[in-house]
């Protein structure tokens, strides 16, 4: 009723809230479509599920060219589009080679199904690497500060997370890109905490 009153005397009326509202981008899934205009990329900071694809769109002309090699649109100018694939956890910064300060990054997480008796069976991708493609995957077990290794350059895109110990554990994932040389490692996704007993 709020909401209605607010926008009432903008003139638009309940149905076109409701539609309004259906397009909305989800703030909880995030946008899957960014546009590039002036010097920024909007929005900057995106989540997008394993597996789903970004489109960016471009007013002027710009790139979107990951810091780690893992894209480059190159330079694309008002109207054009490129889409990229998102296939594995981790965090992706991207700039515009055009723009100094111009910069972005895709948030993709780790996902997990299972439960505390049976232990988690960890996805970090949405299939097996590609060639070029490798990841790493760490855990913690709450109360602790460092993190070790669980899969370190695995090509595998799942694993069963059991370990012999209860508690409440941290986890997190990345993605490498093996291509370049040396190595180049995305971001770490967001932690997830899962519980085994
Ligand atoms: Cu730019």
């Amino acid at each position: 009723m709020r909401i209605r009153s607010l926008l009432a005397p903008a003139g638009l009326g309940a149905a076109a809230l409701l539609a309004a509202l259906a397009t909305a981008p989800s703030a909880v899934g995030g946008a899957s479509t960014i546009l590039a205009s002036g010097t920024s990329f909007s929005p900057a900071n995106t989540s997008v599920g394993q597996g789903t694809s970004v489109t960016w769109s471009f007013q002027g002309t710009h790139t979107t060219t990951s810091d780690q090699g893992f894209w480059n649109s190159r330079s694309r100018s008002t109207g054009a589009t490129y889409t990229k694939g998102m296939p594995s956890a981790g965090r992706f910064p991207y700039h515009c080679t055009i723009h100094a300060g111009m910069n972005g990054s895709i948030a993709v997480p780790l996902k997990s199904s299972g439960s505390a008796a049976s232990g988690w069976t960890l996805r970090w991708s949405a299939s097996a690497a590609p060639a070029g493609r490798a990841f790493d995957v760490q855990f913690r077990r709450q109360g602790t500060t460092s993190w070790q290794s669980f899969r370190t350059n695995t090509t595998a895109a799942t694993g069963l997370f059991n370990p012999a110990r209860t508690g409440t554990y941290q986890l997190r994932a990345r993605t490498t890109n093996t291509a370049a040389s040396p190595d180049k490692e995305s971001g770490w996704s967001a932690v997830i905490s899962r519980q085994i007993s």
